[in-house]
C-alpha cells in the first residue's frame, strides 16, 4: 500500500506484524469483507523466518506439519524438500502465501507500530506508526510474535567492542563470512545449537560462552520421501486433525506413548530412548507420557542424554561441561545436527560462564574472570524477550488511559491468551495464557485467527460493537494456567517460558500446556455465548 493511500486511514482492523499470524489474519479479514491493514517493521513479510537468517536455521517441527492446513489446494501444491525445512524454504513458503492470497497490497512494510490508544467515546483504536500516518480502527490484532523482540544482554563495554557483532534474530541478509576470523558465540540455546556447527566449520577459531548447558537431541534431517509425502497428502486433513489432538499440536510421525517411564525397567528405557534417538527430533520427549510431568520420570531421559553426550564428545572435561544437571524439556529441547561433535574440532573451545559470568566486553574481546578472550566477531545467540517483549515495546492504552505495561507490571494477565480486561476489541494471537510456544505454532495461530474472526463476525451479526474480557474471567483463567503449569516440570529451571532470561522481568509461567484441552475450552466459551466476555 502506498503511504498516500494509507494516510489517516479508517479501517476495520489493524494487524500488527506480517509473519504467519499477521498474514493469515489478513487473509481471513479479507474473506469477511473487512478493511484491514497489516503493519510490519521488517522490509519483507515472514516474521521469524525473515529475521532469523543465521547459518543452520530451520524448523524443529517437521515441515509437513509446520505449515498451514486451512487451504486444501495450498497444502497439496506446496512441496517441502526436507523433513525439517531451512529458513529460506520457509520464507519462500510465506512469500508464496502472500502472493497466492493477494495479501501484499494490504501489508505496509518497514513501519513500526509505536502506540495504540483506545478512545472510549468513539469505541475505536488510534494507531500511531513510524511512518507518521494515523490509522483508526475498530479492532487491533497483535500478531507481533512470541519470539520477535531480540534480547541483547546489557554487558558492560558491549558498544565499545572493536569487531563485528551479530544477534541470531537480526542476521544480515547478505550472510556473514567468518573465514579466517576468531569468533565468540554467547549462548547455547536453540539458535546457538543450530549455528555453532556452521560457524565452527568456517571460522579460524570459535569460542562458545556457556551459562547453562542445554539438552539437545539429534534432528536426523533428511530429504522427504515422496512416498511418505503422497501418503500424508492423500488424507492431509485427517493427519492434521490427529496432530491437533496431541498436546503439542504435532506428532503425526511419532505420537506419544501412553506409558509411564516409571513402569519401565532399565532395558526397556534404553530400548525406547535408543529408538527415539534414532528417529530424531522432539518426539524424544514422547517416549513416555510422564517425562514432562514427573521429575523422576524426567530423570530417566536426562541420564540417557548425558550418556550420549559422553559418547559423542571426546574430551571428558568438555563432555562434563556440556552435560546439563537440569530437567529435560523444562527449557525448550534443542534439536541439533552435529552440535556435540563440533566440540571435538581442534578450533572450538567451550568457556563455562555459569559461576563467573561474562564480566565485560572490551575493544578486543570478552572478559571472564579477569581473562580477555580476544575475538574478531561476537555472535549473540542470547534469545528473545519472549511472549511479552514485542507488546511491551508498543505504548498500548486501553480504557481510562490504562497502559498495558502497568496492567502487566507483575506479569501478563489475559483471558484465554486472546484478550486482556480493559482493552476492548484488542486481540493477541498466541498470547500468554495460551498454548502457543509449547505447540506447533502454526496450528495455534490458525486456531486463534479463526476464533478471532468468528468473534468479530458474531459481534457484527448481533449488532454489537465491542468485546472485552471481564476481570473475573481473566483472574480465573490466570489461576487456571498456573494450576496446570504446577502439575508439570516446567517450573524447574530459569527459562524464557518464565521470563527468567530477561533481568527484572516478573517470573510467571506464560504459556499453557495442553492444546486439545485449550481448544475445547475456547469452543465451550463460544457455545456458552462468549462466557467471560462482555459484549456491548
Ligand atoms: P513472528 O513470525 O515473530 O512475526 C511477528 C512480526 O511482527 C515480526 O515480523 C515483527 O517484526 C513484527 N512486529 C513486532 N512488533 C511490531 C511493531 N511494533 N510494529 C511492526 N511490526 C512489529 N515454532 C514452531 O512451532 N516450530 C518451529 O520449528 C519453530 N522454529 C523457530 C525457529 C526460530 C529461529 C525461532 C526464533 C522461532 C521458531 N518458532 C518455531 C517459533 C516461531 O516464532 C513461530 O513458529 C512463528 O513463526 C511465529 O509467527 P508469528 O507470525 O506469530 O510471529
Ligand atoms: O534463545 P534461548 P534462542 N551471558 O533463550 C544465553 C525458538 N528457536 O534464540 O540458559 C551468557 O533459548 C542463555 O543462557 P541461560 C525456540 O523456541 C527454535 O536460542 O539463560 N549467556 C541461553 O543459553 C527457542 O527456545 C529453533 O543461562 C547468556 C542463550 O543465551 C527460542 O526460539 C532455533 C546471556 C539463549 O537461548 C529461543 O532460542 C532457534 C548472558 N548475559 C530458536 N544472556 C529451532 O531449532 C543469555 N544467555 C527450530
Amino acid at each position: 500500500m502506498t503511504s498516500a493511500a494509507a494516510a489517516n486511514r479508517e479501517l476495520d482492523v489493524v494487524i500488527v506484524g506480517a509473519g504467519f499470524a499477521g498474514l493469515y489474519m489478513l487473509h481471513r479479514a479479507h474473506e469477511l469483507g473487512l478493511q484491514a491493514e497489516a503493519i510490519e517493521r521488517g522490509d519483507g513479510v515472514g516474521g521469524t523466518w525473515y529475521w532469523n537468517r543465521y547459518p543452520g536455521a530451520r524448523c524443529d517441527v517437521p515441515s509437513m506439519e509446520y505449515s498451514f492446513g486451512f487451504d486444501h489446494d495450498l497444502e497439496q501444491e506446496w512441496e517441502w524438500t526436507e523433513k525439517y525445512a531451512t529458513q529460506s524454504e520457509i520464507l519462500s513458503y510465506i512469500e508464496h502465501i502472500a502472493d497466492r492470497f493477494n495479501l501484499r497490497d494490504d501489508v505496509t512494510l518497514s513501519t513500526t507500530v509505536e502506540s495504540c490508544r483506545f478512545d472510549e467515546s468513539s469505541g475505536r483504536w488510534s494507531v500511531a506508526t513510524s511512518d507518521g500516518i494515523d490509522r483508526c480502527a475498530r479492532f487491533v490484532v497483535m500478531a507481533t510474535g512470541c519470539l520477535s523482540a531480540a534480547n541483547v544482554p546489557d554487558i558492560e563495554g558491549r558498544d565499545g567492542f572493536g569487531g563485528r557483532t551479530f544477534h541470531t534474530g537480526r542476521w544480515p541478509h547478505e550472510g556473514v563470512d567468518f573465514s579466517g576470523r576468531r569468533v565468540a558465540v554467547i549462548g547455547t540455546g536453540s539458535s546457538a545449537v543450530q549455528s555453532i556447527p556452521f560457524i565452527a566449520a568456517e571460522a579460524d577459531r570459535l569460542t562458545v560462552f556457556q551459562r547453562t548447558a542445554t539438552w539437545a537431541v539429534p534432528a536426523h534431517n533428511e530429504p522427504l520421501d515422496p512416498a511418505v509425502v503422497a501418503e500424508i497428502k492423500a488424507d492431509y486433513a485427517a493427519w492434521r486433525e490427529t496432530a491437533r489432538d496431541s498436546s503439542s499440536a504435532f506428532g503425526g510421525y511419532y505420537p506419544r506413548r501412553e506409558v509411564s517411564a516409571l513402569d519401565a525397567d532399565d532395558a526397556e528405557l534404553a530400548g525406547q530412548f535408543d529408538e527415539r534417538w534414532e528417529v530424531g527430533g522432539l518426539s524424544f520427549l514422547r517416549a513416555y507420557n510422564d517425562l514432562l510431568l514427573d521429575e523422576q520420570a524426567n530423570a530417566t531421559a536426562a541420564d540417557y542424554i548425558r550418556s550420549k553426550i559422553a559418547e559423542l564428545v571426546h574430551d571428558p572435561g568438555t563432555a562434563a561441561l556440556l552435560s546439563p544437571d537440569t530437567i529435560v524439556g523444562c527449557k525448550r529441547l534443542c534439536v541439533d545436527t552435529d552440535y556435540y561433535a563440533t566440540y571435538n574440532r581442534p578450533n572450538v573451545r567451550l568457556i563455562d560462564v555459569s559461576s563467573d559470568p561474562v564480566e565485560r566486553i572490551d575493544a578486543t574481546g570478552i572478559v571472564v574472570d579477569g581473562v580477555v578472550h580476544a575475538v574478531d566477531d561476537i555472535v549473540f545467540a542470547t534469545g528473545f524477550d519472549a511472549m511479552t517483549g514485542a507488546l511491551d515495546r508498543i505504548a498500548i492504552e486501553g480504557r481510562g488511559g490504562r497502559s498495558l505495561r502497568d496492567a502487566w507490571s507483575a506479569g501478563p494477565l489475559t483471558y484465554l491468551g486472546l484478550q486482556i480486561a480493559g482493552f476492548p476489541n484488542l486481540f493477541t494471537i498466541t498470547g500468554p495464557g495460551s498454548p502457543s510456544v509449547l505447540t506447533n505454532m502454526i496450528a495455534s495461530i490458525e486456531q486463534h485467527v479463526e476464533w478471532i474472526i468468528d468473534a468479530i463476525e458474531t459481534l457484527d451479526a448481533g449488532g454489537m460493537s465491542t468485546i472485552e474480557a471481564s476481570d473475573e474471567a481473566q483472574a480465573q483463567w490466570v489461576g487456571h494456567v498456573n494450576e496446570v503449569a504446577n502439575h508439570t516440570v516446567f517450573h524447574g529451571c530459569s527459562s524464557w517460558y518464565l521470563g527468567a532470561n530477561v533481568p527484572g522481568k516478573p517470573r510467571v509461567f506464560m504459556p499453557l500446556p495442553g492444546f486439545p484441552e485449550y481448544r475445547a475450552v475456547c469452543d465451550e466459551v463460544v457455545a456458552d455465548g462468549y462466557r467471560g466476555f462482555v459484549r456491548t
